[in-house]
């Protein structure tokens, strides 16, 4: 039956916090400014990064559709039983409810920094699964990995799909790879990877043409207005994004097209022309390279799948 109080939404982020407020401020004061990515989504920024899996340049949604439904048995084989489904950066959380059918979960938790959208994706899911415990928590999970108490401890299967992984550095990616460990044990973890390959097929996925990514980058800068009170002036800045093929990672930047200076109540910072912010590192990973960081993160089991042109990997692992 269903749980009476379900679906459950736990708020523990906030655009009003003060630490959200001086990690802006923090990252814009910096000799290279930079803003994390995570501030790519507040609610328009979601919606526009669902716009962007939509596109023809954009292969890694489709490409992990394609392992899902090609392997899927196989997958729920190898992830073995699943009572709490833990789906770290969900969104619309439609790549979790693809896997309903195979992993059977008793208990759904989505995890996204982007509350209201969460919120919103969450009570339409609550309307099909009456059967499900639903347990959403809006919170960064990139510093901390807080779970609420009515989150199920056994087995746990971590989610984390799309590539998302590929925003931290490979030092940070290990120490979050590591936090996920310790908090499944006796579970696992299923998680996208995108792969290394040529700089011809990779930027354009970053770089569309009809300009979402576009959107979706500038959108930083109205989202940063939001939240520090600042007055970047979006018409100004331009999305830039290339391949760093020394650092195997797409880089994306917001450029500033004239000598320009922002200010918000607490400070200011001139921008020359040309001078950029960077908004978000995307690292592609060799398989072997991946599988070595699970396993050092102490995964065992480890296997993966690819789609049929090896653009992008689905690791499954023992915690
Ligand atoms: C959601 C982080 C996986 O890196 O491909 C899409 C974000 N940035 N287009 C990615 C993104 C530009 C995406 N991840």
């Amino acid at each position: 039956a269903k749980p009476a109080t379900s679906p459950r939404f736990h708020q523990l982020h906030s655009e009003d916090d003060d630490a959200v407020r001086a990690e802006i401020e923090r990252g814009l004061r910096a000799e290279r400014p930079s803003i994390s990515p995570k501030f790519l989504y507040d609610e328009l920024g979601s919606h526009l990064f669902a716009a962007i899996t939509q596109l023809p340049e954009y292969y890694p949604t489709r490409c992990e559709r394609q392992i899902v439904e090609r392997y899927a048995a196989e997958i729920s084989r190898h992830v073995g039983p699943v009572r709490s489904l833990i789906d770290l950066g969900a969104g619309d959380c439609a790549k979790a409810e693809r896997l309903f059918p195979y992993l059977a979960p008793a208990q759904y938790v989505p995890v996204d920094i982007s509350v209201e959208y969460l919120r919103q994706a969450v009570d339409r899911l609550g309307a099909r699964y009456t059967d499900m415990d639903l347990v959403a928590v809006g919170t960064d999970f990139f510093e901390t990995l807080n779970l609420p108490p009515d989150v199920g401890e056994t087995e746990r299967l971590f989610f984390y799909p799309g590539s998302s992984i590929g925003n931290l550095a490979p030092d940070h990616a290990a120490a979050l790879l590591q936090r996920i460990r310790g908090a499944c044990d006796g579970g696992g973890l299923l998680i996208g990877v995108d792969l290394v390959k040529p700089r011809a097929l990779l930027e354009p996925a970053y770089d569309d043409a009809l300009g979402v990514t576009a959107a979706f980058n500038l959108n930083t800068l109205r989202h940063a207005n939001r939240i520090i009170d600042a007055d970047f002036d979006v018409a100004r800045w331009t999305h830039v994004a290339f391949y760093n093929e020394a650092q195997s990672r797409i880089e994306m930047h917001l450029q500033a097209e004239a000598d320009l200076t922002v200010t918000w109540p607490r400070g200011q910072r001139r921008f020359a022309r040309g001078q950029r912010i960077h908004t978000e590192n995307s690292y592609k990973y060799w398989p072997s390279t991946f599988k070595a960081m699970l396993e050092r993160a102490g995964f065992h089991h480890v296997r993966y799948w690819t789609d049929d042109r090896e653009w992008f990997a689905l690791f499954s692992a023992r915690g």
